[in-house]
């Protein structure tokens, strides 16, 4: 055990993007699924840095919360990193920031209570938003090898997993093509692609199996 700990709920959520990256990096870690009493205790303790989980407690101590924040860090003691610029990094974290405003985008419809205003922002979500970043996603991948490898080129990075991530959750986890693809075919072979590392693939079939 190399003594990383991951908290978060019993889950997929936020939190699958740390648990894919520690799998592709191939580092172990405890990963802790916490009920809701057992959260408020935790909460309650102060660990939390911004009181929200998931976040890491690593072998030297640190405390780190964010899931992107985490994964950023776990791809990059794995090399899972853009290393050839600065801008490569800087279009990384343009992509990760693009999928957390789809991420905004449908945890607003999806935790919304009043039925008819979920019901319109679902609309938006599936008619509008998503399509929409679906494209300018396919646009940035084409801007390399023609979208025939990863965001960044031939090398698995952290807005590869994120990204891929983001999409596995319309395929509610499972190891299959979701619909919302259907028109980005470069989208598709990407997800294949992210699909086929066979780190990944082996934790999405080996995790556990829950709703969200
Ligand atoms: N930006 C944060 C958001 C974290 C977040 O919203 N965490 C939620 C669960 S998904 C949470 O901890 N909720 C429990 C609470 O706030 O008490 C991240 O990406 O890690």
């Amino acid at each position: 055990m190399s003594g990383y700990k991951l908290y978060y709920f019993n889950a997929r959520g936020r939190a699958e993007i740390c648990r894919l990256a520690f799998a592709a990096a191939k580092i172990e870690y405890e990963d802790i699924r916490l009920n809701r009493e057992e959260w408020a205790k935790v909460k309650e303790s102060g660990k939390p840095p911004f009181g929200m989980m998931p976040f890491i407690e690593t072998p030297g101590g640190h405390i780190i919360g964010g899931s992107f924040a985490i994964t950023k860090y776990i791809c990059k003691k794995a090399g899972f990193f853009p290393v050839n610029s600065d801008e490569d990094e800087a279009i990384a974290d343009m992509i990760v920031d693009a999928v957390e405003g789809v991420t905004s985008a449908m945890v607003k419809w999806f935790f919304e209570e009043n039925p008819a205003k979920k019901e319109e922002l679902c609309k938006t979500f599936f008619e509008t938003t998503l399509p929409t970043n679906m494209e300018r996603f396919q646009n940035i991948l084409k801007k390399r090898n023609e979208g025939n490898n990863f965001f960044l080129g031939d090398k698995l990075t952290y807005a590869d997993i994120i990204f891929f991530n983001l999409c596995n959750v319309f395929a509610q986890g499972e190891p299959k093509v979701p619909e919302q693809l259907k028109n980005f075919s470069s989208l598709v072979d990407h997800y294949n692609r992210v699909l086929s590392v066979p780190d990944i693939n082996a934790w999405i079939e080996k995790r556990p199996k829950t709703e969200r």
